[in-house]
């Protein structure tokens, strides 16, 4: 009942970009080698029982001594490109002071590496692993890391700027401040609404901050940021429910995406966070609304909104789950991206690329093989729900599969996988899944479509 992969790939222009994604705490590992400073994960791993499985990063993919290996595995895909983060304390052990040339040697062959086998590079500076030297400074509720963060954006950028395609500043803000400072469930394990409005203020001023410097540098590549967004629905006519609703999307939507664009803060949540507000300095919701490139948006589940505040469960309502317990809902991200385009077309809305969408599966393996139908499926119908968007009318760029590999999920650990590559912790052998052949074979097809 699904499209094949060559009608599917008939549905998308020849300019669209395809990718995969990972970022460094999830893959790379060697957490303390060749001078790499520790970060905030490496920091959280440590306490007992915050992580699912006990685990940490300390080797996770082991990427950085198999990058060839790696490479390889990407090229294999056929996908036009690789989006990856840079590890901030790799490069800058402290977040500030001395650079570590042997983490921008890493970082250089990886962006070598993608040029010779013609892959574009989509380089992310924040994917969540600040240096743990700076969160004993604050971190992000701090306004000094936002002048630390713009010099390690800026010496990023004036060494690979140009070999780059797109720089994103932060991935999905929303998760830092609120998972992170405000529920403590992410590090740095924080538990305040005060510290998550003011860490959330600082992301965004930091974001516009870093736009304008690799601006005034001449940096060439196209620059943006990335927000997770959800389809967030009531969960019934009712006005709690719907206030629910509307609130969900308030807090995670529009508390982002309206000072980017719009210069301003929702109204009525300013007014409903009263004496937690950030500290907002003259200029800053200028700073914070500097036109992008390009936005980003991480696409994973419907959330359904109780007046009540309890969670919906949809495995209880005969809905489809991914192995997250997320709901599989690809209309929602049509409708998502009708709603930023509706929301934001007349406030200077770019191209919007998927820069991660996919699921944890359980993936039934035999002899080696995974044959993981479930994912298959996902990336199917999602991808058909992108297809719907661009009919729509939606100006999109481009689409990247969340992930290349399994990979360290972050509270869960190792237990959930993700990666259209089968990883094996035990020997950390990588075999790609059916939906890795799947992917290749759509990819082949949409080339076929363009070569005529
Ligand atoms: C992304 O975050 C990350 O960028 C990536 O590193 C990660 O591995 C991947 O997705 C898979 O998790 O129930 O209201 O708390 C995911 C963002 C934000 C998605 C929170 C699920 C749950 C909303 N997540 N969201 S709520």
């Amino acid at each position: 009942s699904f499209p094949t992969t060559r009608a599917l790939a008939a549905r998308f222009p020849d300019t669209f970009l395809w990718g995969v994604a990972t970022s460094s705490f999830q893959i790379e590992g060697a957490a303390r080698e060749d001078g790499k400073g520790e970060s905030i994960w490496d920091r959280f791993c440590a306490q007992p029982g915050v992580i699912a499985d006990g685990s940490n990063g300390d080797i996770a993919c082991d990427h950085v001594h198999r990058l060839e290996a790696d490479l390889n595995l990407i090229y294999a895909l056929g996908v036009g490109c690789y989006r990856f983060s840079v590890s901030w304390p790799r490069v800058q052990p402290l977040g500030q002071g001395d650079w570590n040339e042997a983490g921008f040697a890493f970082y250089e062959r990886l962006i070598a590496g993608l040029q010779q086998r013609g892959i574009k590079a989509s380089l992310t500076l924040n994917h969540w692993d600040l240096p743990q030297a700076l969160q004993d400074r604050g971190g992000w509720e701090s306004r000094e890391t936002v002048g630390h963060f713009v010099t390690y954006a800026r010496e990023v950028a004036r060494r690979f700027g140009s070999r780059v395609d797109t720089i994103t500043t932060h991935n999905e803000p929303w998760v830092v401040a609120v998972l992170g400072n405000e529920q403590g469930i992410f590090a740095p394990g924080i538990k305040s609404r005060r510290v998550m409005l003011q860490v959330a203020h600082h992301l965004l001023v930091s974001h516009g901050a870093v736009l304008r410097a690799l601006r005034q540098d001449g940096c060439p590549a196209k620059l943006g940021i990335v927000l997770n967004l959800a389809h967030i629905v009531p969960a019934s006519p009712l006005p709690a429910d719907e206030a629910a609703a509307d609130h969900g999307d308030a807090t995670g939507r529009r508390w982002y995406a309206d000072p980017l664009f719009k210069g301003e803060y929702p109204p009525e949540l300013v007014a409903e966070y009263g004496a937690d507000m950030p500290t907002i300095e003259p200029g800053d919701m200028d700073l914070i609304a500097t036109p992008m490139d390009y936005l980003g948006v991480n696409y994973y589940m419907r959330i359904v909104a109780r007046g009540d505040g309890q969670p919906w469960d949809p495995a209880a309502h005969g809905r489809p789950v991914s192995d997250m317990g997320w709901e599989i809902y690809p209309r929602g991200l049509t409708e998502l991206l009708r709603l930023l385009h509706r929301d934001y077309r007349d406030h200077g809305l770019p191209p919007i690329y998927i820069t991660e969408n996919g699921g944890a599966f359980p993936d039934p393996t035999t002899d080696g093989h995974v044959q993981d139908d479930d994912r298959i499926a996902y990336l199917n119908t999602h991808i058909g729900a992108v297809a719907d968007a661009l009919d729509a009318g939606v100006p999109l760029g481009g689409y990247m599969v969340w992930s290349l590999m399994d990979n360290f999920e972050w509270a869960s650990g190792y237990a959930k996988r993700f990666g259209i590559v089968h990883v094996d912790y035990a020997t950390l052998t990588r075999t790609p899944k059916a939906s890795a052949h799947w992917l290749t074979d759509l990819l082949r097809h949409w080339k076929e479509t363009h070569r005529a």
